[in-house]
């Protein structure tokens, strides 16, 4: 039973985040709210694996739309409440989640609805759970992260805690990339899900899909089971495992249940409720359609009609509990049941006792077990299944080896339970005769069955899957050894001038040299207006007479858009031109090679077109509220820029900026200085310098740049490359001046040892 003693949020090794924590609210007569653990599977796993660590919490939704209750210890967790609006119950949880994501990740029996405003609530949610699990997990800690609902917190919580291991299960069915295509957020969702560094799913197919929806959607390098995903900006690419992991029970609980004098006679009463029938067909399933309820009605309804099944001496249970009521398809499901379950009824149900009997209720687990321990078929016939519990809880619950699971082949469970008899739920005639089939098995053919499902079963627990994919994700992504980029320099003292001279020379004696380097605040001074800024001419002049040498390439990489770099440069055709921080780059002159140029990383779809009006629109609305801040448009880019904000306007514009794109997971964010860019192609001047250096078949590279954004080339320094910070502040480059007329400086001193050399 949970204390409400507040917790202290900080420092949990092992963080579970799942749209539901463990409990149920209850209100005592005296108005007061008690809180009560629901024990389902998922808890008794964590339950386990709490156990082995100094301390876990649980992030959900305690069930309840409004304000969230304060956190609380229950059962040696600290649970922390996440709040959900009416609103977000309504789009985030029924709508996005259930009404989009459910159907189309189940092979759509029904149709999606796509609506944009449950993505927006899909996304402000998601935020929501991922920034409590960012402030409640220790240093180097584990965030678990469960199911569809929350798909988007992998990478929502990688962008605030680097430092953490996150891994994610789905515990529904991925799709097929065809199916998986329809999704309008497609990308948005495999890139929340590559924020982790181990994504875990139920069967080795649902793996498959999501590795070649990965690969063709994203266009990320595939290997085994391994995500290359690229690094964006200064960030380091990364791996992401994708691994199965089929979930299962807590065989041991169920199976003690059994041995229960009071639950075995439960079970002995059921059958006397029910008049002794020679036999009891039993289903159990949450009211969803997935689940292949009204297939199993209508075959049973079929062998009624058919006389091949007599109603005195077989009956069926079907316990159906409510699910999901506000949402249409549910509605309409009940209703189709009900009539269904009403009809067989009339037709066939002896006086006094019924055919079906139908339950739509909730039953406690002793009852479930009672259940399955009086039933000598149960039914599994989901038309779409992530793994299905209910088939693993039957084999469970007969220790005595007795009675037949009728399992569906599109239920998770059948790459398992092999033992079962499979069927196709869609051919109702094949239905029809595997329960036929179940209900004339021998009792020593049942033996043998159940003891191989046992087998499974009993050895493969919750437990089990809980430990053997947090042991997997251990072995992932190990924060210790992520290196961040390295600090060459800092502060703001210059190099000595003998030791920029030795670099230089050095650099001449390569044959085939990249001179590269950023505009504003290295070639021009940085001003209040961008459109006024004056570049050194001589600067310019040297770096068109050095594109004139043999062996030697000259590029200007620049945050401006490249119209704008152009025309505030003039360079003539020799000197390559890379704007928008790699994401537009200019003609190449005949001799380099354009292939390399990753034309899919950079190509503008309608989808990015779409994107960056949206964040076009979001940024203005945003320097609206803070006069003096500004949005500039690039063909692939939006940026909001701060210098002439007035007071805190800046600071707050920015923090707005940066806010907003959390919900943007399809997004490069450069944040620069007094400036924010919002990139809908993924790339930096670090990519495009590689790939530049690889078009000219550089043996080395000079690179002059003075702001965060020249880390993503300075961060790429190979053996022989000279990479040169132009002013004060943390640096991975190896040298550092002080201004422009530095930079003049050492573009002369570069010119005169070149042609010396030649
Ligand atoms: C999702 C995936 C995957 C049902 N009625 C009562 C009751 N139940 C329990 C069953 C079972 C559980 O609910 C249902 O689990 P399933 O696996 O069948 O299905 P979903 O709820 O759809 O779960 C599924 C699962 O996640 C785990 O990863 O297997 O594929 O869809 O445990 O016993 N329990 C009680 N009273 C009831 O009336 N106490």
């Amino acid at each position: 039973m949970p204390t409400t003693a507040p917790v202290t949020p900080t420092g949990h090794e092992l963080v579970v985040v799942a749209n539901r924590l463990p409990v149920d609210s209850r209100t005592l007569p005296d108005g007061a709210t008690e809180w009560v653990t629901s024990p389902g599977g998922l808890v008794t796993a964590m339950e386990s694996v709490m156990r082995t660590v100094d301390s876990g919490a649980w992030v959900g939704w305690a069930g309840s739309p409004g304000e969230a209750p304060e956190p609380f210890e229950a059962d040696g967790m600290s649970l922390f409440p996440v709040a959900l609006s009416a609103e977000d119950v309504e789009k985030y949880y029924e709508g996005f989640s259930n009404a989009t994501l459910w159907p189309l990740y189940h092979d759509v029996i029904v149709d999606p609805e796509f609506h944009r405003g449950w993505w927006d609530s899909y996304v402000a949610a998601n935020r929501r759970f991922a920034r409590t699990a960012a402030e409640v997990a220790g240093a180097h800690g584990t965030v678990w992260v469960h199911d569809y609902q929350l798909q988007l917190a992998p990478r929502l919580i990688r962008e605030q805690r680097d430092d953490l291991r996150i891994g994610f299960f789905n515990h529904i069915p991925f799709p097929s990339v065809e199916l998986f295509s329809q999704l309008p957020k497609r990308t948005q969702i495999l890139r929340g899900l590559l924020g982790a560094d181990l994504v875990g799913f139920q069967r080795e197919s649902d793996t498959q899909n999501f590795l070649t929806s990965v690969r063709k959607l994203l266009g990320h390098h595939v290997d085994g089971q391994t995500v290359h995903v690229p690094g964006i900006g200064s960030a380091p690419g990364r791996q992401v495992q994708a691994r199965t992991f089929p979930i299962s029970i807590d065989s041991a609980a169920v199976s003690e249940l059994t041995q229960q004098e009071e639950i075995i006679e439960r079970a002995a009463q059921l059958r006397r409720d029910l008049g002794e029938p020679r036999r009891i067909v039993l289903g159990v399933d949450r009211l969803d359609y997935t689940k292949g309820i009204r297939h199993r009605l209508k075959a049973w309804g079929e062998l009624l009609d058919e006389g091949i099944i007599d109603p005195q001496d077989t009956v069926m249970i079907q316990v159906a509990t409510p699910s999901r009521e506000r949402v249409d398809a549910y509605r309409q499901l009940r209703d189709e049941v009900e009539l269904t379950v009403g009809r067989i009824n009339g037709d066939h149900a002896p006086i006094g006792r019924p055919a079906v009997s139908y339950q739509h209720r909730s039953f406690d687990r002793r009852d479930m077990t009672a259940l399955y321990m009086a039933a000598d078929v149960v039914l599994v016939t989901a038309l779409r299944d992530g793994m299905n519990l209910v088939a693993k809880e039957y084999v469970a619950s007969r220790p005595d080896l007795r009675g037949v699971l009728v399992l569906s082949e599109f239920a998770g469970a059948a790459d398992e339970l092999r033992a079962a008899i499979t069927v196709n739920p869609h051919d109702i005639d094949a239905l029809k005769g595997a329960i036929l089939r179940a209900l004339e098995m021998a009792p020593e053919d049942q033996e043998e069955a159940m003891t191989s499902l046992r087998h499974q079963v009993m050895e493969h627990d919750v437990q089990a899957w809980a430990h053997s994919f947090l042991e997997q994700l251990e072995q992932t992504g190990s924060p210790e050894t992520r290196q961040p980029p390295r600090i060459r320099l800092s502060g703001d003292a210059v190099s000595e001038p003998a030791a920029v001279d030795a670099a230089l020379q050095a650099l001449v004696e390569r044959p085939r040299l990249l001179i590269a380097s950023d505009f504003d605040g290295v070639l021009a001074p940085i001003v209040a207006d961008r459109d006024a800024v004056e570049p050194d001419q001589r600067s310019l002049a040297v770096l068109r007479e050095l594109a004139t040498l043999p062996g030697v390439s000259v590029a200007l990489v620049s945050g401006r858009a490249l119209a704008d770099l152009d025309q505030h440069t003039s360079m003539p055709s020799s000197v390559v031109l890379v704007g928008s921080h790699g994401a537009e780059v200019g003609a190449l002159p005949a001799e380099m090679h354009a292939e390399v140029l990753d034309s899919a990383a950079l190509t503008m779809t309608p989808e990015r077109r779409e994107l960056l009006d949206s964040i076009t629109l979001a940024l203005q609305r945003i320097a609206l509220a803070h006069p003096g801040a500004e949005v500039e448009t690039k063909p692939a880019a939006a940026v909001l820029h701060t210098r002439n904000a007035r007071g805190r306007g800046g600071a707050n514009a920015t923090e707005e900026a940066l806010e907003l794109a959390m919900t943007l997971p399809d997004v490069t964010v450069t944040p620069g200085k007094e400036v924010v860019e919002f990139s809908v192609v993924h790339t930096s001047k670090g990519a495009a310098m590689e790939a530049l250096s690889r078009a000219c078949a550089a043996d080395a590279w000079l690179y002059l740049g003075d702001d965060v954004t020249d880390e993503t080339v300075f961060g790429r320094l190979g053996e022989g490359d000279v990479g040169i910070k132009v002013g004060g502040g943390d640096t991975a480059a190896s040298l550092r001046i002080a201004g422009t007329d530095e930079v003049r400086g050492v573009l002369e001193a570069l010119l005169a040892a070149r042609r010396d050399r030649a």
